[in-house]
């Protein structure tokens, strides 16, 4: 008899980017410099927990797992026999993130070949925009489950795989028929508002618990040192930068969501007195409070002063807040930190990218923001733009010079670059209209991003090129920029010498193995060509984490994680009890 413990109707199985990258031999060079992954990109969709959340209220069990993870933290991890022993009426596997394709669809490949009368389904951004062709082309694909908000279109399909009901009425449905056509059930599952989801880190620690599973559900590899959680206030987005697919244009044309929809304001302030209460970790709030408007922060602000939170939180800004709002942050947290992304420092790129204001606003805000006491204050510049130069890159560092001269002595100020890698978003404005922003786009179909994915180097899985930068311009800009950065830093006190000096060999030699595939890649002989990009091979590892710039620059001071024990304690014995409680009356039916 199958436990209750392993009992679970869904199971949320989150893919590396590249399947067997335990095995290839890839220098992904910087492609999750800027995020709390590995370029294995183990962090599942955060939407996994609401999900779960919801489903759990309607009875349903999920369990998510992470594989990406496990893989990584073990080389002896077994996928197929771990597989081997799930049985849920239904897996889901994310595409979201475009940079998954190969891992996501080499990973329902491997469940269909164990399991092939267990359906699949696959759901997220990416998912949505190619639902037609995942399901015409992957018969490891069963069904997709479209849009941004699928917690109950997943509820109606669970309910027709466990009743035998048609699958007809279940919206945001793409899937096939008898006869093998593609049939699209309309996207009409789009709420207009947030309240009734929810990211509760209580209902995974429960879940941890109850599957005896902690690496299934640790977001990323370090996550236990430095546990940074989040509070979402937003799906969808009221700005269009260009190369974004998350931006209003996106959800209009891929999402059918018209409008953004938000949380609350009263409900997101609970949400972070809920983290606080329970987890000591910095919490970062996703999505910009201005963007429901100015009242709405304002409330948001004013409830949260009274929540009295203590862990440092992040607040990220699409336009620098204006004086008054940035008082309100002050007043309501203690310790807050500030994200904006500049992009440029060539205010005509910035604005023709989506960003309308001037360096004059920013420094505006970097002063206000330093003088009430912000913690922390992180500026993203980007390479790739459009209408971007490779001179101009190297102007964006001279401005950052210029900001650490003037608001760096506090060394609150901590500027970051990085190129678009490794993708343009498919379904946004640029992917859609490449000429008009004076982009070429390589590949287009989920096979082109299947197989860029195994490139030898990220020059290669690189999507794009501009007008005004070829690849090579935009790999070379990237090292020269992030080593002139890297001194910029070192000079400025943010980081130490030493620290600066490793970061430096690493750039240096990671450009010039860069440098060396392209020699590689002129070869002819498929077969050198193969040996000799294997004798390379060893250094890929070391040089495609923190390439452009160091990880661990991207990490607010804390400490390492604590929980509140008596709420631990409290899920612990929820569970069991209940378990328990379950396990009597089944035995008894
Ligand atoms: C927050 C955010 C992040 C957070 C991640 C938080 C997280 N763990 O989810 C951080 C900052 C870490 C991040 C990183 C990256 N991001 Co990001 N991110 C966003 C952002 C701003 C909001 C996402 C959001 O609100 N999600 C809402 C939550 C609640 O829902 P959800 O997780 O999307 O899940 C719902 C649905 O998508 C769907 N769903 C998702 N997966 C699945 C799976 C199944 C089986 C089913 C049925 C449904 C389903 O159902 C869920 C519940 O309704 C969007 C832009 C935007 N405006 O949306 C970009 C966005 C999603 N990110 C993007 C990208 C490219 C990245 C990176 C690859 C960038 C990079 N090179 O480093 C990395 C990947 C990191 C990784 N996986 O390790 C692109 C994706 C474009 C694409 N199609 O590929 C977006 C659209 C825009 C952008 N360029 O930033 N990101
Ligand atoms: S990058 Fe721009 S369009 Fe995309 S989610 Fe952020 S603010 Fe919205």
């Amino acid at each position: 008899m199958m436990h209750l413990r392993d009992r679970a109707d869904l199971i949320l199985l989150h893919p590396p980017t590249v399947y067997d990258f335990r095995k290839k031999s890839i220098l992904f060079g910087p492609i999750s410099d800027l995020v709390p992954s590995s370029p294995i990109f183990e962090m599942y969709p955060i939407g996994f927990t609401s999900i779960s959340e919801y489903l759990h209220r309607f009875g349903y069990q999920v369990r998510i797992v992470n594989i990406a993870l496990k893989m990584l933290i073990s080389k002896r991890f077994d996928v197929e026999k771990f597989i081997s022993k799930l049985h849920p009426l239904l897996f889901g596997i994310d595409l979201h993130w475009m940079p998954h394709v190969q891992g996501s669809l080499a990973l329902a490949g491997i469940v269909k070949k164990i399991h092939p009368c267990i359906p699949v389904v696959f759901g997220g951004f990416s998912s949505t925009y190619y639902h037609e062709e995942l399901i015409r082309k992957y018969p490891q694909i069963d069904f997709v489950m479209r849009g941004d908000s699928t917690e109950e279109p997943l509820r109606q399909l669970l309910t027709a795989i466990k009743t035998g009901l048609s699958y007809e009425n279940v919206p945001n449905l793409s899937w096939r028929n008898k006869e093998g056509k593609v049939r699209e059930n309309p996207l009409t599952h789009v709420p207009a508002h947030m309240n009734d989801i929810k990211i509760d880190y209580s209902h995974i620690v429960r879940k941890v618990i109850r599957f005896r599973d902690l690496s299934g559900y640790t977001p990323y590899q370090n996550w236990l040192s430095y546990p940074a959680t989040a509070a979402f206030n937003v799906r969808g987005c009221t700005h269009t930068c260009k190369t974004c697919g998350g931006a209003a244009y996106f959800f209009k044309n891929t999402c059918n969501r018209k409008k953004p929809a938000f949380r609350n304001p009263e409900i997101l302030a609970d949400d972070l007195k809920e983290i606080d209460r329970n987890l000591n970790a910095p919490i970062i709030i996703i999505g910009d409070i201005m963007q429901a408007g100015k009242e709405y922060a304002v409330e948001f602000l004013k409830t949260l002063k009274k929540q009295k939170i203590r862990n440092p939180v992040a607040m990220e800004f699409f336009i620098p807040p204006g004086d008054d709002i940035l008082e309100l942050i002050s007043e309501a947290l203690p310790h807050f930190n500030i994200e904006i992304s500049p992009e440029s420092h060539d205010e005509n790129i910035r604005r023709f990218f989506g960003r309308p204001y001037g360096n004059q606003e920013l420094e505006r805000m970097l002063k206000t923001a330093l003088n009430l006491g912000c913690k922390r204050i992180d500026l993203f510049f980007m390479i790739g733009l459009s209408r971007q130069t490779y001179q101009s890159v190297l102007d964006t560092i001279e401005y950052n010079k210029y900001l650490l001269e003037n608001f760096g002595q506090s060394k609150k100020v901590i500027p970051f670059i990085s190129p678009f890698v490794p993708f343009i978003d498919p379904g946004s404005e640029a992917f859609e209209n490449p000429e008009k922003y004076g982009y070429k786009i390589f590949y287009r179909t989920v096979e082109d991003y299947r197989k860029a994915m195994e490139s030898y180097s990220w020059k290669y899985m690189l999507s794009y090129e501009t007008k005004w930068m070829s690849r090579q311009e935009i790999v070379d800009s990237s090292y020269e920029a992030g080593i002139a950065l890297n001194q910029l830093k070192a000079r400025f006190g943010l980081i130490n010498f030493k620290k600066a000096e490793l970061t430096e060999k690493r750039m240096k030699s990671a450009w010039q193995t860069m440098a060396e595939i392209e020699k590689i890649m002129e070869n002819t002989n498929e077969e050198e060509k193969k040996d000799h990009l294997q004798k390379l091979a060893n250094q890929f590892k070391k040089l495609s984490e923190s390439t452009i710039c160091e990880k661990k620059e991207l990490e607010w001071p804390t400490q390492l994680l604590r929980m509140n024990v008596s709420w631990i304690i409290k899920n612990w014995f929820h569970i069991e009890v209940w378990d328990r409680l379950q396990s009597l009356f089944s035995k008894k039916e």
